[in-house]
């Protein structure tokens, strides 16, 4: 468990998984251009944290990949090792930790109100060059709330610098965010909204899972901390934010208005399209003393965005199937290579012949729009074996039998291939799209397998040394 971002900071620099850049950087171009190389150089399961200290013209630090630069810090980030980090979600999903009020927290040590907030002061990089309109903050822990029930939804949608007091805000339809502030539109009232970034890191982790609407992101992250998270009542809209996050920006979303945003860099591999969204006013801005700002990497995949919004959706689908629904759900994920979104493996210890359909059915039901590819294969498949799965693939389908297309189902938003580039983001024709189901699970009785027998292989296993390797 972390205090706050610092505490966390200090903690991987001492397991050797934070590096710190002391060249002076460029946000413009030159921040992005590291932290792509660092995906393309680095093996993945090797990848520090960056800290840019010295970034031009600004005194904040920047750090990036600090929650997902690979698996071992995403574990750091939970207080646990890779192997557990399953383990520890599914056990947090059931032990909800409420969170505590303070009067008052590091974040408002200082105070930028009115003609004094400034959105442009902060180090904000521009991430696709060339392509991207401007700055867009990647790691917004985004709050809003029900107007009805109160309770306070945290999620990460990304927030284009504007200006020195707008903002905008590209939260698609389905989320919970946008779901909230939709709410307050329909009474013709402004959304209130509070962007915290920096803080304990598993406000990061929950800020980017999907959680079931009204179940509080901040009780979540209680659960993964063990102890409550650490409030303040924001000073400007009636939201609390974590009291030692590094930044806090508070503003309001006025009913009905929509304006240009992006295009953006995504985390398909390619430029998103512009749309007409939601914008903030900001009514005030709060940092900590020597604050630090914190990114999140996306863009093209592997990336920081893929590995953290993959386990954010594979551990709530896995406790859903397995545990509340008590299907013979052995692992699941989304792979990287498709965004942790476009494609969904599941491996299960089938019971009856149509199960492996019922399971997806299952899967699509829980989450919305994910899937494209939803592939279901037995439980002797490794599902991280990519060579497996298309060995399973391959003899264990029949594609006229085995392979089922769904249309008119509920899109991947970003795919680019829903839709051509110059069709804005929020073109209705974008919501919609197909899907395909493959039972790669056996059908019938299968062959045995073609390899020699258990102990003559444990006997050359034993020894190897007398064949001569
Ligand atoms: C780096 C990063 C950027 C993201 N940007 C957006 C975004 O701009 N818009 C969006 O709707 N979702 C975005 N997401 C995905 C949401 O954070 C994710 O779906 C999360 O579950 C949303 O919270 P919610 O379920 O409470 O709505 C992003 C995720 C990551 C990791
Ligand atoms: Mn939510």
């Amino acid at each position: 468990m972390y205090a706050d971002l610092r505490e966390y900071l200090h903690l991987l620099e001492i397991k050797g998984k934070l590096h710190k850049i002391e060249v002076e950087v460029d946000k413009d171009w030159e921040i992005a251009a590291v932290c792509r190389n660092l995906f393309r150089k680095i093996p993945a399961n090797d990848r520090p944290a960056l800290m840019f200290q010295r970034v031009k013209g600004f005194a904040a630090p920047v750090v990036a990949g600090a929650l997902g630069a690979s698996r071992q810090v995403y574990a750091l980030a939970l207080g646990t090792e890779p192997e557990d980090i399953l383990d520890k979600w599914v056990t947090a999903q059931d032990r909800l930790i409420e969170p505590t009020l303070l009067s008052t927290g590091p974040c408002q040590e200082n105070r930028r109100m009115c003609d004094a907030v400034d959105l442009t002061a902060l180090p904000v990089p521009i991430w696709t060059v060339e392509h991207d309109p401007g700055p867009f903050i990647t790691s917004p822990y985004v709050c809003t709330k029900d107007p009805q029930t109160h309770v306070q939804n945290v999620g990460t949608y990304r927030v284009q610098v504007k200006g020195r007091n707008k903002a905008g805000l590209m939260a698609g339809r389905k989320q919970d965010g946008m779901v909230n502030i939709a709410k307050w539109e329909a009474m013709h009232q402004p959304a209130p909204i509070a962007i915290a970034i920096g803080s304990d890191p598993v406000i990061g982790a929950v800020s980017v899972s999907k959680i079931p609407y009204g179940v509080a992101e901040f009780s979540m992250a209680g659960g993964l901390r063990g102890a409550p998270v650490e409030l303040v009542k924001c000073l400007t809209v009636p939201l609390e934010v974590p009291a030692t996050a590094e930044i806090v920006i508070e503003g309001t979303i006025s009913p009905g208005v929509r304006a240009k945003e992006g295009p953006f860099g995504e985390y398909t591999g390619y430029m998103g399209s512009w749309g007409n969204h939601t914008e903030i006013d900001v009514t005030c801005i709060t940092h900590r003393n020597n604050y630090i700002y914190q990114a999140f990497i996306s863009q093209m995949p592997p990336s920081e965005s893929s590995l953290i919004r993959g386990i954010g959706r594979e551990v709530p689908l896995f406790k859903h199937l397995k545990y509340d629904l008590g299907l013979p759900v052995k692992d699941l994920c989304y792979t990287e290579s498709g965004g942790s979104g476009a494609i969904l493996i599941i491996s299960i210890a089938k019971q009856y012949p149509g199960q492996a359909r019922q399971i997806a059915s299952a899967a699509w039901g829980r989450i919305n729009s994910l899937g494209k590819y939803t592939i279901v294969v037995d439980d002797d498949i490794d599902i991280h074996n990519s060579f497996a799965v298309q060995w399973a693939l391959s003899f264990r389908v029949q594609p006229d039998r085995d392979i089922h297309i769904a249309g008119q189902m509920s899109a991947l938003g970003l795919d680019p291939s829903v839709a051509p580039a110059d069709v804005p983001q929020h073109d209705p024709s974008r919501l919609i799209g197909s899907r395909v189901f493959i039972d790669g699970t056996r059908k019938h009785d299968y062959p045995p397998l073609a390899v020699p027998p258990e102990e003559h292989m444990d006997f050359v296993k034993q020894n190897w040394g007398s064949y001569g390797f």
